[in-house]
């Protein structure tokens, strides 16, 4: 009832916004460019295929006629229904077996945001064991170690000029003032594979970004319902991310923590079931 009524009264206020897709989500269970992503391009000769819902890039020079550049591929996608986002976050997880030597190369798996007329720049670089931040040279370059062999959640929030944090497994790396807000102007998000001297073995398990979530809502996508959309995140929430009763909620998740305790557990997935409004997309 309640997502029939959106669907008759609130079409231009709520529903319509979904138009403009509040979340965008990639799962990697689909080829990038069949997934909303611009190719940018390849060098040379990358082998990539998905399996088990990631997207892997294998990068070597096999297929490169010399050192020291090798294969390399790039994916894009426009910001632009970001400019308005008040509160933006970022979130991707990938696993990498390249080396941390080609961190200063750009390589082995990278994604990075940027405005060219601002100038805020976000450049993540992920090693097997370490992760970069450049923030285009205008604050401090940082540096993430974490265990090898596992893949690792990266999340990035933005509110306007104010704030930023970055996150890796659910722990803060690093917080503070940003250059300024992003997506503000003209914004682009990439993100790519590439062998330098190195070969590397990269495996995408997702990257997803939107406005921040209203807090408590059940609303994964904030597009005002919690339908079967949202309900595959809550069970994320729910099995991963070291949430449970008690702990502090992971920085995912407060939107499912619904009786707003602090955390995400049976308690709030019983709420989220019974105003659970619909299967719609
Ligand atoms: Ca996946
Ligand atoms: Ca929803
Ligand atoms: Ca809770």
């Amino acid at each position: 009832m309640i997502r029939h009524l959106c669907g008759l009264c609130l079409l231009q206020l709520s529903c319509g916004a979904t138009v403009n897709a509040e979340v965008f989500s990639w799962e990697c269970n689909s080829l990038p460019v069949d997934s909303g992503w611009m190719f940018l391009g390849e060098f040379c000769e990358p082998t990539t295929w998905i399996a088990d819902g990631s997207y892997f890039q294998e990068v070597d020079d096999d297929s490169c006629p010399k050192e020291p550049v090798g294969e390399s591929e790039a994916f894009e996608r426009s910001l632009d229904d970001y400019l308005a986002s008040a509160q933006f976050w970022i979130e991707w997880r990938v696993e990498g077996n390249g080396n941390t030597s080609e961190l200063i190369f750009g390589a082995p798996a990278a994604l990075g945001m940027g405005d060219p007329f601002t100038g805020v720049n976000y450049t993540f670089v992920v090693a097997r064991d370490m992760a970069k931040l450049n923030r285009g040279n205008l604050l401090p370059i940082i540096f993430a170690p974490f265990a090898a062999g596992v893949a690792h959640t990266h999340r990035l929030e933005l509110l306007g000029d104010e704030w930023y944090a970055w996150y890796i497994d659910g722990h803060l790396v690093d917080s503070g003032m940003p250059s300024g807000a992003f997506p503000s102007r003209i914004a682009t998000l990439t993100w790519l594979g590439r062998s330098w001297h190195e070969p590397a073995l990269n495996r995408w398990d997702y990257i997803r970004y939107g406005d921040l979530q209203e807090p408590f809502s059940g609303d994964f996508d904030s597009d005002g319902d919690r339908d079967g959309r949202d309900a595959f995140y809550f069970a994320e929430c729910i099995a991963e991310r070291g949430n449970g009763p008690g702990a502090p909620a992971d920085p995912g998740c407060p939107w499912a923590d619904m009786d707003a305790d602090g955390d995400v557990d049976f308690a709030d997935f019983g709420t989220f079931q019974r105003t659970f409004t619909g299967s719609n997309e």
